[in-house]
């Protein structure tokens, strides 16, 4: 038997959150559950924290060659969050698009809106809301030995980046880590059934009718 398929246009996923809504985990449970489904590994002038590893969850790289990078335009877009610099490498994302595999970016909202203006067609964008405002405050204070003052500081920078939920093309609340996963799931299988993604469909179908 052959296997048939249609040939579609790579997409973007962007997921953003607050920090502590529980992007990571769920990102990473669908990285592994998705064939065809890459991440964007972006780069970092920040340190890493234990257990982060190079490549994996960022490049680490110093402040000289973050700007390098950005006036050499190697990064498809790039933001200051916070006290730091961020940027997502252009050269991986455009080889996996090309071909025909989607993209899934961890990034905050200012660079989710660099991408909608780039590439507003292949973009589809998910927000990511903490259950309740006291169930991320539980998990941001479950992650870090962080005093008071910083504690804090994380609190009023997650309520600023979830102000920017409106700008998004879906919401999910994560009440349940299991059902976010599944819903995010959901999200990417119709996506990836848009008409206008599947660029292989007039010679399908075309195809089939010149066969009776
Ligand atoms: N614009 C942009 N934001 C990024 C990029 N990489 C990570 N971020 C965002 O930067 C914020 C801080 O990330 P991180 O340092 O990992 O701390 P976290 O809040 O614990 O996830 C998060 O909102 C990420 O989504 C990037 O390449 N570009
Ligand atoms: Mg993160």
């Amino acid at each position: 038997m052959i296997e048939l398929s249609v040939q579609r246009r790579g997409l973007m996923l962007v997921l953003s959150s607050p920090s502590g809504a529980g992007k990571t985990t769920i990102s990473r449970a669908i990285l592994r559950a998705e064939d065809d489904l890459a991440m964007s590994v972006s780069v970092t002038t920040r340190a890493p924290r234990p257990g982060e590893e190079e490549a994996r969850d960022y490049y680490f790289v110093s402040e000289d060659e973050y700007h390098r990078m950005v006036a050499a335009k190697e990064l498809l877009e790039h933001a200051k969050v916070f006290d730091n610099y961020y940027g997502t490498p252009r050269a991986h994302v455009e080889r996996e698009l090309a071909a025909g595999r989607d993209v899934m970016f961890d990034i905050d909202w200012q660079g989710t809106q660099q991408l909608k203006a780039s590439a507003r067609g292949d973009l589809v964008s998910v927000f990511i809301l903490p259950p309740s405002i006291k169930e991320l405050e539980r998990r941001l204070r479950g992650r870090a030995q962080d005093t008071e003052e910083v504690m804090r500081r994380r609190m009023a920078r997650a309520s600023d980046e979830m102000s920017h939920w409106p700008e998004y093309d879906y919401v999910v609340v994560n009440q349940n880590v299991d059902e976010s996963i599944e819903q995010v799931k959901s999200i990417l299988t119709a996506e990836r059934l848009r008409r206008d993604r599947q660029v292989g469909l007039v010679s399908f179908v075309n195809g089939m009718r010149g066969e009776n």
